[in-house]
Order: structure tokens, then sequence, then C-alpha cells
């Protein structure tokens, strides 16, 4: 049987490969995305604003701390597949992976996808595909297509001529675990949101340049929403965890012994309570889903405020303690916002340690093996000292722990015998 001409046409639109991509972004997601693609044989140009990262991928060094990525990044460069740069330039395809974080009044701030559009704009050429990675509230990627288009009347987009556009776009939301990145994102199965069925199945052609897992073509709002979806189910079960931290914390219970008990029934599977969530993904993307929607999502808003109100509760549990000493020294032993990475990004550990040496009189000995330098923030009070695991173990009254890194896992527990131990993450045993 003959095949049908679109048909045809849409075979070729798959079988058409993509040997140069522009990544925009060069962060936490960006860089990983445009290391893994010019490993698999395209040429990569990296986008970003800032020179410093510029000028760091351009020697073949990396400015994150990621397994496997500084040797993937030193060797596509050292190749030639991997370049980065301030200005933009054509490619056949364009991800935009910048940063949608939080203003102050919980609404997302679009503001990098706009200027990222701004950017690429007069580059763009017929039959580019360009692709939203950024996690976005319902509705961005449409407006993503808006700004391209204001930008360039010469072009057409899917909003305004739909599969017969010049321009493809298509949301394909990011998944992956920091510290695990490099791995997942080969192996994680990608959503693929198109602006309309030809944006979707090109985009899955462009991943299938590296991703083993599958690729599930949808509705660009639809991947939209899930990304937030997943990452707002992850929030509202560790609120869940945090809440049984706080009721077990009243009824003088141990948390953790609980949460084992429990989750022997085949079909319990209760998280970890810890001193907060922090990060830029899971304290963030519930917000957009209560922006959107807000009088529909009471559960999803309760669980934000049950996991921030958590860092709270553990500095009323520290200053309580600490109040029985005239000169306390306070270990809080790590900084970032989850075990074995160099992130401090959303930490809650962050707003603990300050406030601690805000609101005692105590000395605050932080370790935080994964960092040479406090914060600004927390380099600024003078009680407040980056110091060794030796030393905080030594010198102080009240241990906190607050990050479940490795190399915690083994502090010879005889230390802590004469201390105040206070374990938000329950490995102290
Ligand atoms: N946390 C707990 N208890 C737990 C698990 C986590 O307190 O049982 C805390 C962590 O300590 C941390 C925060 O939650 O402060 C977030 O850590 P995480 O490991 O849950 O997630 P992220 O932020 O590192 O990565 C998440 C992942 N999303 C899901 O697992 C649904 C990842 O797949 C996403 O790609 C990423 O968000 C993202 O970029 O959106």
């Amino acid at each position: 049987m003959a095949k049908r001409p679109d048909a045809l046409r849409r075979n070729c639109y798959l079988t058409k490969s993509i040997n140069k991509i522009c990544v925009v972004g060069l962060g936490y997601i960006g860089l990983p995305t445009a290391a893994v693609l010019a490993n698999h044989g395209v040429q990569v140009i990296g986008l970003d604003v800032n020179s410093d990262i510029i000028e760091t991928i351009n020697r073949g060094q990396i400015h994150i701390v990621e397994p496997e990525l500084g040797i993937m990044v030193h060797n596509e460069v050292k190749a030639g597949r991997l370049s980065a740069t301030l200005d933009a330039e054509p490619a056949q395809a364009f991800i935009i992976a910048v940063p949608t974080p939080l203003m102050a009044n919980h609404q997302p701030d679009l503001s990098y996808i706009k200027l990222a559009a701004k950017t690429i704009a007069p580059v763009l050429e017929k039959n580019n595909l360009v692709i939203l990675e950024s996690t976005s509230p319902v509705g961005t990627t449409e407006k993503l297509a808006e700004w391209l288009a204001e930008e360039r009347n010469d072009l057409s987009f899917p909003q305004q001529k739909g599969e017969l556009s010049d321009i493809q776009i298509a949301h394909c939301p990011e998944r992956v675990l920091p510290g695990h990145v490099v791995k997942e994102l080969v192996n994680n199965s990608r959503i693929i949101g198109g602006m309309t069925s030809r944006c979707g199945v090109r985009a899955a052609a462009l991943y299938k340049i590296f991703v083993k897992g599958k690729c599930l073509l949808t509705k660009a709002r639809i991947a939209e929403l899930a990304k937030l979806t997943e990452n707002s189910y992850r929030d509202v079960n560790i609120a869940f965890a945090n809440e049984l931290s706080l009721i077990c914390d009243k009824l003088d219970i141990n948390v953790w012994e609980l949460i084992q008990m429990a989750n022997q029934h085949p079909r319990v599977n209760i998280l970890q309570p810890g001193p907060g969530v922090g990060g830029h993904c899971i304290a963030v993307d519930p917000w957009f889903i209560v922006d959107s929607a807000p009088k529909e999502s009471r559960l999803i808003k309760t669980a934000r405020e049950v996991n921030d109100f958590k860092p709270k509760h553990v500095i009323d549990k520290v200053r309580s303690k600490a109040s029985k000493f005239k000169n306390p020294v306070i270990a809080c032993l790590g900084l970032t916002f989850k075990a074995d990475i160099d992130d401090l990004r959303g930490s809650p550990c962050l707003d603990i340690v300050s406030q601690l040496a805000e609101q005692t009189n105590a000395q605050v000995l932080t370790v935080e093996p994964h960092i040479g330098n406090l914060p600004e923030t927390l380099e600024a009070l003078p009680n407040v000292q980056l110091a060794s695991l030796e030393r905080a173990l030594t010198e102080s009254d009240i241990i906190l722990l607050l990050v479940n890194h490795q190399s915690f896992l083994n502090i010879d527990r005889s230390l802590l015998q004469e201390k105040i131990v206070i374990d938000t993450r329950g490995i102290l045993k």
C-alpha cells in the first residue's frame, strides 16, 4: 500500500538528522545535556550570560559538582564538539534550560525564559526546533512561542500555522536527580509535549540521540503539569514524613523507628523526615500549581507550608537545649540541600545555621565537606565558622545533624556520648 503523503512528510522529519544544537543556559541541567549530546556525536554550542562559566567550560573544566560530568566536558571540549559562547549562533535545534525561580509572592519568574527567547530569536531559521526544558507553569511553552513570534514576523510558529509552521516548539521537562544527572539523562524516560504532533515527533527524534528510556509523546500543557505533578507528589509525601516527625516529637516517639515499622506494610512506603525541603525544584514547583489553581490545590499548598515550617521546629528545638548553657558551642553537620552534593540552593540548613547564630549566644561550628568557603550570608556572621568534623565534634556541646552525607555515617559514636545530639536525618542511631 502506498504511503500517505503526510506520513511520508513525518518520516522525513524523523530521519532528518540533527547535527548542530544550541543549549541555552549551562547550569545543572543545560551543561550535562550539552555534554551528553556532544558525547553522542552532535556539534553543541552552549550559550550562557555568565562569562566566567563560558571561560571555565572552554578550558574544559566545569563550575558545578556532578559525577562523571567533568571528564565528559573535558573530552568533548578537547574533541571540538562542545564549546561555550555568550552570543547566539544558528543551529538546527535550541534547548532552553534556564532557571524558573520563584518571586517573593510565590509566583513564577519567567524572565529568564523570555530573555532566552529574545537571545535566540535573531538566529532562528526555517525548520528549527525549539525545546523548553526549564520547569514551567502550565502555558509557558505557548508564551515562549508568542515571545519568539513577536521577534520574528518573517517566520511562522505553531500557534499560527499548526503543523505547517516554520518553527517547531515542544516542552520536554528535565527529570534528573542531582548527583546522578549524567546517568539519569540517558536512562530516564522523557515526557515530550509538542505544541503540535509534528513538534513532538521532531523533539522525540532529538532525544532519541541519547535517551535509552522511552520518549513519551503528549501535549505541551500536559508535559508542563506532569513535571510539576512529579515534584508536588514528592513534596506532599515528604510533608507527610515531616508531619509525623512533629507528632512524634510531641508524643516522645522515635519517628525513624515508627516509619521503619509502618513501612513493613506491603502498601506503605513513607519517605524520610528531615530539616526541611530544599533545592531548586521540590520546594519551588508545587507553588507553580498553587499559583495557577489556588482554590483547587489545598493539599499541595498545605504540604509546602508543612515542609517550610520544619526548619523553625528544628531551630526551636536547638534553642531550647542551648538555653541551658552559658556559652554554648553548636556543631551543625551539613549545609547542602541534600546528601553528597555541593549544592546550597534553597537549603533549609542555611536558614537554620544563620538563625541559630542570630538568636542565641552560641558559637556555631559548621561542617560541610563539599564546600571550601561559607556562603556570604553566613560568613558575615561573627559567631559562625566553617570547621573540620573533628574540631566540631570535639568542641561542641550540641551536635545538630542536618545532612546525611556519607562522611557523617561513620562518625565515632563514642564522641557523641557527652553531647546533646539532635539528628534531623536519623543516621546517628
Ligand atoms: N527529602 C527529604 N526526605 C526524603 C527525600 C527528600 O527530606 O525522603 C528532601 C531532601 O533532603 C532535599 C529535598 O527533599 O532537601 C529534595 O530532594 P530530592 O532528592 O527529593 O529531590 P531533588 O530536588 O534533588 O530532585 C527532584 C527530583 N524529583 C523527583 O524525585 C520527583 C528529580 O527527579 C527532578 O529532576 C528534580 O527534582 C528537578 O530538577 O525538578
